[in-house]
């Protein structure tokens, strides 16, 4: 979609300009929350770096980007009208679509006139003496606010690969997260993929439908189950959105978001034959969860967890051809779904095309990139173009990308040296009336981000006007409460698999980050039960004056 003309930044710089809110991001999360703020009356801004709305599916338009979350279920349930009138025409909407979607809720709700585009928020300072931040952005205009709304996603920030030579590289360089808005174009050209977690695994067999030759430099393979996705058929749809009111009720009472029946048995329990049964029935099914939920156990016991991961390698090994590129494409290194597994659509089929090549980079590690190509222990890869698809920087990276100032001049970055801290992944201590949405230490990233979305906007905008209706300036977490909030997602990760595998989960994916599994683990619906008997109480663990 074209960007709306009449939304800019480039409105001048004024000395005062004074808002009562400033959301940073105009993604899913940063346009709810701006819809919730005007509902309480705020004059809110949303400053948005990109060139337009849309967040996470305005950057990551690589070939293939689509949604693993079934698009019925990955949209916002705010409003009936918008479930009624939004028509999505594939079980997984890709990400052209799930744009328009974004955009069509923008018109709707009449969102856009708030929006600052090409601005990007450089810095937030808290000014304690009258309890406003002030923020600076790159365009030069300075706002003051009393509150700061972080929507600023969980997987924003590319990561640096820490490839030498890429800047030496004669041809085009492409990172996912950052395609251009213009056609790229890879007919007769010889294209490398780097990177195989689930962009990757998305781009990859889409390229390859175009390319003269691809090489795909893999360093861990993943676990990629195939997406079945569909068109939606007009009878399916009007099924589902007459079931509507009552599944939007079960999602936000859900685990994790998505409905589905609880497994109720460990996968040890079962004999190899039934449990073979339970795991073709769930890859045919075609969802991003389905082997998890097989049994109650294949996220937190290994030897539950290894049958599933030999299920996923004897069909990779059923698929793929050479049965040694089948192995080099074999998971082996971590248990299943302890990096998040990928939805793909021909992934494996894709290698057994003559002009599609695997290079195993754990045992030809690259070198550099030169201006020809990229060269690895094993020798020099001619290239016309290479697609960087290597992960980011997640949930921390796109707040500490903020020069945040909190109280006393201490800054977020000082206070994360370690790794997060907040309470209920909500606010930090000395960082009053600055709120995160799908912020590190909640369950984010573990969920269908739609509803995490909802229930945090939701919570964050209560809480101010709880504030506002008392009469009080601001909220802060009291350090206590964050300790204990620590402890507390510490403790249910350890009762998993998660935190022992090197993962973007864990900030292992990015040197000398901190290692703290990033997550909330305990499910969205006990998390909910949490953040609301917190405001039911008083909002404990918060200080409010
Ligand atoms: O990033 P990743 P992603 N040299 O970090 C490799 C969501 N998402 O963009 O594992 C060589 O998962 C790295 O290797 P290794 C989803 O939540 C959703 O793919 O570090 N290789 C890995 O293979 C997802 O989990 C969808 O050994 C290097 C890959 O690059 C998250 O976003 C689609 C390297 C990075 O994988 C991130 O996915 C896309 C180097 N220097 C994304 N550095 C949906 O389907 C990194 N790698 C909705």
């Amino acid at each position: 979609p074209a960007s709306d003309p009449t939304v800019s930044a480039a409105r001048p710089p004024a000395a005062d300009d004074r808002v009562d809110a400033v959301v940073v991001g105009a993604g899913l999360s940063g346009l709810y929350q701006l819809h919730r703020l005007r509902e309480l009356g705020l004059t809110t801004v949303v400053f948005e770096a990109g060139d337009d709305i849309g967040g996470t599916w305005y950057w990551n338009r690589y070939p293939g980007a689509r949604c693993d979350i079934e698009s019925m279920s990955y949209s916002y349930s705010f409003s009936p009208e918008l479930d009624q009138e939004w028509e999505w025409s594939e079980r997984y909407a890709a990400q052209p679509e799930i744009l328009r979607y974004i955009h069509h809720v923008a018109d709707r709700f009449g969102l856009r006139e708030d929006v600052a585009l090409r601005t990007r928020v450089t810095r937030a300072v808290y000014d304690g003496a009258d309890h406003r931040w002030r923020l600076s952005t790159d365009t030069g205009r300075t706002v003051t606010a009393r509150f700061v709304i972080m929507a600023t996603g969980c997987m924003s920030v590319p990561k640096d690969p820490g490839i030498p030579g890429v800047d030496s590289f004669t041809g085009a360089v492409h990172h996912t997260a950052r395609w251009p808005r213009e056609d790229v174009s890879f007919a007769g050209k010889r294209v490398a993929v780097i990177g195989t977690g689930c962009s990757g695994v998305q781009a990859v067999p889409v390229i390859a439908g175009e390319a003269a030759s691809l090489t795909v430099f893999q360093r861990t393979p993943a676990y990629v189950l195939p997406a079945r996705n569909r068109p939606l058929r007009a009878a399916e749809r009007s099924a589902l959105k007459a079931g509507y009111p009552e599944f939007r009720r079960a999602q936000r009472r859900s685990r994790g978001g998505t409905v589905f029946a609880p497994p109720t048995r460990s996968a040890l329990e079962a004999d190899e034959t039934e449990r073979t049964a339970a795991y073709e029935a769930a890859w045919e099914e075609g969802f991003l969860n389905g082997l998890v939920r097989t049994y109650t156990d294949i996220l937190t016991d290994e030897e539950a967890n290894a049958t599933v991961a030999e299920f996923v390698r004897s069909r990779i090994r059923s698929v793929v051809t050479d049965p040694a590129t089948a192995e080099r494409l074999s998971p082996r290194t971590f248990p299943f779904a302890t990096k998040r597994p990928c939805l793909g659509t021909g992934y494996y089929e894709t290698y057994n095309l003559p002009h599609v090549a695997l290079v195993d980079l754990r045992a030809t590690p690259i070198e550099r990139v030169t201006p020809r190509g990229i060269r690895t222990s094993d020798g020099e890869h001619d290239l016309d173009v290479i697609v960087l698809a290597t992960g980011f920087d997640a949930l921390t990276g796109s707040q500490l990308a903020v020069d945040i100032v909190g109280k006393g001049g201490v800054t977020l970055r000082e206070r994360w040296a370690e790794g997060p801290r907040n309470h209920l992944g909500l606010v930090s201590a000395g960082f009053p009336n600055l709120f995160t949405v799908l912020g590190p230490l909640s369950p984010s990233v573990l969920t269908n981000i739609t509803v995490s979305i909802e229930q945090q906007v939701e919570w964050i905008t209560d809480c101010i006007g709880h504030l506002l209706r008392n009469g009080l300036t601001e909220i802060d977490a009291t350090p206590s409460a964050e300790a204990d909030w620590g402890t507390h997602v510490a403790e249910l990760a350890a009762r998993t698999l998660y935190p022992a595998v090197d993962s973007w989960y864990t900030g292992a994916n990015v040197p000398g980050k901190p290692r703290v599994f990033l997550a909330y683990a305990g499910g969205l619906d006990r998390y909910r039960e949490e953040c609301d008997t917190a405001a039911r109480d008083g909002y404990t663990g918060f200080t409010l004056s």
